[in-house]
This record gives C-alpha cells, sequence and structure tokens, in this order.
C-alpha cells in the first residue's frame, strides 16, 4: 500500500489492484472544429491539462500499472446513437456531421481519436463508448474483474459530464476511485471545481480527489 495525500482523508494505493482510466482525451474535446466546440465551449481551456496527464499517464507505466483510455464515440451508422443525443441542442455540427476533423464524435474518424501527447502504447486497453458513463455499453466491468482491478484513479475530459458520470458508475459498483484534479478539465470551471466537492464531500460519498504530484510520488 502507498499513502496518497487526498481529500478528503488519506487514499491507500494498492498497487496490485489499481489502474490508470484517462476519459475522452480526444481531439474532438480538444482540438477546434470537434464536438465540443460544435457545442459552443472554449476547447483551448482543456488543452491546459495535457502536461500534467501525461505526466500521470507517464507514472503509470512506469510503474507498470494497467491503464485504461476511453473515446466517447459513436458507430458510422449512428445505431448506436440514440435521437435524443443526436437532436439535443442547437449545435453547429451534430453527432455524424462531416467536419474539419471528418465525421462529428464517430469512431475511426481522425477527430475521435486520443490526442497525440497522450496516445495509448501497445499493452494499453482502448475502450470505445457510447455514452457519457464508461460502463454502459461497454465490456469496462468485465475487463477490470478479469484483471481483479478494485480502485481507478481518473483523469480527462469532461469533469463533471464524463469523468464524473463513469466515476459515479464506479462507485456504485464497488470500486475505490481517485480524481488527479489537475489532469481533469471541464469547460466551465465552476463546474469542475462544484464537481470535485460533491466526489470528496460526505465523507468521500464518490470517491477522493488529490493532484497529480501526489499520485506520482505513491508511485515512485
Ligand atoms: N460536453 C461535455 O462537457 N462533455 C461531453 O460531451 N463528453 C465528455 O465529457 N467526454
Amino acid at each position: 500500500m502507498a499513502i496518497i495525500k487526498a481529500r478528503p482523508f488519506d487514499f491507500d494505493l494498492d498497487r496490485d489492484h489499481a489502474a490508470l482510466i484517462i476519459i475522452d482525451m480526444q481531439r474532438d474535446f480538444v482540438e477546434p472544429g470537434g464536438f465540443g466546440e460544435t457545442l459552443g465551449n472554449k476547447v483551448a481551456l482543456l488543452q491546459a491539462i495535457i502536461p500534467a496527464t501525461a505526466r500521470l499517464l507517464a507514472a503509470f507505466r512506469a510503474a507498470g500499472l494497467p491503464v485504461i483510455h476511453t473515446r466517447e464515440c459513436h458507430r458510422p451508422d449512428l445505431s448506436d446513437c440514440p435521437p435524443a443525443k443526436r437532436e439535443r441542442g442547437k449545435p453547429s455540427l451534430r453527432i455524424g456531421d462531416p467536419g474539419p476533423m471528418g465525421r462529428i464524435l464517430i469512431s475511426g474518424e481522425p477527430g475521435a481519436d486520443i490526442i497525440p501527447e497522450l496516445y495509448p502504447v501497445e499493452g494499453e486497453i482502448v475502450l470505445d463508448k457510447p455514452g457519457k458513463g464508461a460502463f454502459y455499453a461497454t465490456p469496462l466491468g468485465e475487463i477490470l474483474a478479469e484483471r481483479k482491478i478494485r480502485q481507478l484513479v481518473f483523469a480527462g475530459v469532461t469533469t463533471e459530464v464524463c469523468v464524473q458520470t463513469t466515476m459515479r458508475e464506479a462507485n456504485d459498483r464497488g470500486f475505490e476511485c481517485l480524481l488527479a484534479t489537475d489532469a481533469t478539465e471541464s469547460y466551465f470551471p465552476e463546474f469542475k471545481k462544484a464537481a470535485i466537492d460533491m466526489i470528496t464531500a460526505q465523507g468521500a460519498i464518490v470517491g477522493w480527489a488529490a493532484s497529480v504530484d501526489q499520485i506520482v510520488e505513491a508511485l515512485d
């Protein structure tokens, strides 16, 4: 066990049963012309976390711990995209429409891929997910059970949407969840703060939160 100084209290990292899960660090959310921008967001805000996320990823790789990358995207025929999701609001482009990085949020298109700075290496798990949560309609639960993973360290975007949804799904399934606070970001800074507060309140009702430095130190 390695102790990580975390909110609201120390997190005992069990290296034999822990994995890093990086949520949706895709060009579609981080670069201009993708899904995030079509929804009216300033995507540059998210780019600030790339260096800290890369440090966290490097530390997990160096420690030989499992790494999971997720990508929110849909099949080219949109059969896994509910109309309620595609038709929501007034985006400048809808899921499946052609954009500057290929069709918006479609599997196999350049925009749906993970940004080069955090690109998966051989042996890492890459999971495509149609929902905000990474457990919904994916084999994530089975993959974690097979590998006897019981703790998940979370990074990625956006804090209050796909990261928090997946943390809540994981928490309900009995995983201990730790959020890396400077390796996650929202298009709305006040939502990031509120999400971290909600997660850690009431004695870690959803999970813990710690900085990348605190996590990396424990992995050394
Ligand atoms: N819009 C937004 O904040 N997020 C998403 O649509 N997906 C993820 O968080 N990955």
